[in-house]
């Protein structure tokens, strides 16, 4: 017997006969464990060696070409009742989606390993933490998961002590795209996922456990599962307050959490600690206020872009055991991404480096490692209760229109700013990159249940006793007229973080306009920062004209999760609209 858990026992026995793999085998998450299977992935290509020297013990893996980037199209939620999926997802009534991936997966693992994956998503003493159990026929999972999650015996010693976990069910299949499909079943807390060996759709302890499944269980448990960052803003007095941020994918979560102070702040003494970089769950404590965990125990994080400019925490955080996928390769065999010195021979596809071919990494080129490998990873990140939320941001890619920062007058008014969330698309799904897409709390293709209801859960944490963080919504993207980028971004964000932190302690009185407070011009630390002449001005300006047409069509991709959209949520869209007709008194300067 492999656990002393029945169901446990069981589902991998039906499994297995389902399947049929040559072999099956329980993961202890041991060290040994994962230098035998790399050893075995070397051995069958399916990683390949880096430059030891400078990359001790990272390994590359190259992925099907057909096979890099989440497929929304082929995710699915199957509620019994459809409406309960919402207009936000696809949907499948269960039996046939059962039916559908009974057939895919039957004799599927034959000639293969099935590997079974004990994990908990957080601390292992945390009471935020939740278990699951992936089963898998790809050691590339296994790796991954080894170091995205608290993964072997202590993870399956809590699951017999607790009898509860979330089943995920994944083969790579023959990574035909006409045979994949991403399957939810939240009220089974079950995944199936076939076809595909990509991160977000094969480690399913990531998207599908810790936000579709865990969105649903959070909801019937009264907690927020949500796709955030959290990161901590030690200030020079020395006190630290935690952010959790959403943005969409490939929108610089990553780098917010890793944030490297300007030079001026440094000197001041701020610091800046990591907590997580993707995925955050949070839950009122006694005291009123929000505790967060981050349920992951590493990163998989966007390789192009990452550079020692942008981001030198994470770069330190690579440099050795590290799994990267779809990276190009140089002359003495270093990973490599565009946005790093020296040249690539190799592109992601293994073919010699032909710019006629497209970048050298694929843009949504991968790295996998463990969190404690960052210089700046929080000494609360592993903490049972969390760390306290003290301020709520939202943010996407908006080359207009969206200031570079505001705050809500209100938990109902950072709901809505939270749900009219917009960004041009990505590379890290499929599909036409640069479009311009709502993506509510950052949650879009995340979200297990009806949008409608996940906007009342979100309102309903606002309850006597309840001591909610501000909230606030932010646009480093923002362009001009010639298209550059008006604000720097990177580490020059800590400046507005420093004004919402002044805000939470009260020491900012912010200017209020009808969208929300912005930041007083003056009231910006700009020290040894250049902006282009009138930059500042138009980050900041609240175009009205522009703003009653967003508001707008707002109000109407609202009214498409009606009847479940909440009252509350329509009347606070109407009190923006009412204030936005009102005419600006004189003292309001920035409103044109
Ligand atoms: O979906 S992944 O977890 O693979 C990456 C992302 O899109 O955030
Ligand atoms: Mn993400």
């Amino acid at each position: 017997m492999a656990s002393t858990l029945p169901a446990l026992e069981r589902w991998v026995n039906d499994v297995a006969a389902l399947t049929h793999p040559a072999h099956v085998h329980w993961c202890d998450g041991s060290q040994a464990e994962y230098d035998a299977l790399v050893a075995h992935m070397l051995a069958d290509g399916t990683l390949i060696e880096l430059n030891q020297q400078t990359h001790p013990r990272c390994y590359l893996h190259r992925s099907d070409p057909r096979d890099v980037a989440r497929v929304e199209r082929l995710t699915v939620i199957c509620h019994e009742h459809e409406e309960d999926a919402g207009p936000n997802n696809h949907w499948m009534a269960p039996a046939a989606a059962h039916a559908k991936m009974d057939a895919l997966f039957a004799g599927c693992m034959r000639g293969r390993t099935l590997y079974v994956i004990p994990y908990c998503m957080g601390p292992i003493d945390s009471t935020l933490a939740r278990c699951g159990v992936e089963i898998t026929d790809s050691p590339y999972v296994v790796a991954n998961m080894r170091i995205m999650t608290r993964m072997g015996a202590a993870a399956q010693a809590r699951i017999e002590r607790e009898g509860e976990f979330v089943r995920g069910l994944h083969s790579v299949g023959e990574l035909d795209p006409e045979r994949r499909w991403i399957m939810h079943f939240p009220a089974e807390r079950l995944i199936q996922s076939f076809g595909s060996g990509y991160g977000g759709n094969a480690l399913l302890g990531k998207k599908c456990h810790a936000l579709r499944i865990a969105s649903n269980q959070g909801r019937d448990e009264g907690w927020l599962a949500e796709h955030m960052l959290i990161v901590g803003i030690q200030n020079p007095q020395g006190k630290t307050h935690y952010i959790a941020a959403a943005f969409p994918s490939a929108c610089g979560k990553t780098n917010l959490a890793m944030l490297i102070p300007p030079e001026g702040y440094r000197a001041a003494g701020w610091k800046v600690w990591t907590v997580g970089d993707d995925i955050c769950w949070m839950r009122p404590g006694a005291d009123g206020r929000l505790y967060a965990i981050n349920p992951e125990a590493g990163f998989f994080g966007v390789a192009p872009g990452t550079s020692a400019a942008t981001n030198p925490n994470a770069l330190a955080t690579i440099a050795h055991d590290t799994i990267y996928t779809n990276v190009a390769v140089t002359a003495d065999n270093q990973p490599w991404w565009e946005g790093l010195p020296g040249t690539p021979v190799t592109d992601w596809q293994g073919r010699p480096y032909d710019p006629a071919n497209g970048p050298a990494a694929h843009p949504n080129s991968r790295f996998t490692a463990s969190a404690r490998q960052c210089p700046t990873w929080s000494d609360q990140a592993e903490a049972p209760q969390g760390v306290p939320i003290s301020a709520i941001v939202f943010g996407g890619r908006r080359p207009n229109l969206l200031p570079l920062v505001m705050e809500a007058r209100d938990w109902t008014h950072g709901v809505l700013l939270g749900a009219a969330m917009g960004s041009e698309t990505t590379a890290a799904a499929a599909g036409a990159v640069g479009v311009l897409r709502r993506d509510p709390m950052a949650m879009k293709p995340f979200c297990g249940y009806h949008y409608g209801d996940y906007f009342a859960h979100w309102l309903a944490f606002d309850r006597p006793g309840a001591k909610l963080p501000r909230v606030f919504h932010v646009n480093w993207f923002r362009k001009g007229a010639d298209g550059r980028f008006l604000w720097p971004g990177f580490g020059e964000n800590l400046r507005v973080l420093e004004w919402m932190l002044a805000r939470v302690e009260g020491s900012a009185s912010g200017m209020d306009t009808p969208i929300g407070t912005l930041p007083r011009p003056n009231e910006l630390n700009l020290a040894g920062l250049k902006l282009a002449p009138g930059a500042l001005d138009e980050l900041l300006a609240v175009d009205r004209p522009g703003w009653q047409a967003e508001l707008a069509a707002i109000g109407e991709y609202l009214a498409g999760f009606a009847p479940r959209l909440p009252p509350k949520l329509h009347a606070e869209q109407q009190r923006v609209v009412a204030a936005l007709a009102t005419p600006a008194p004189r003292a309001a300067t920035a409103v044109a």
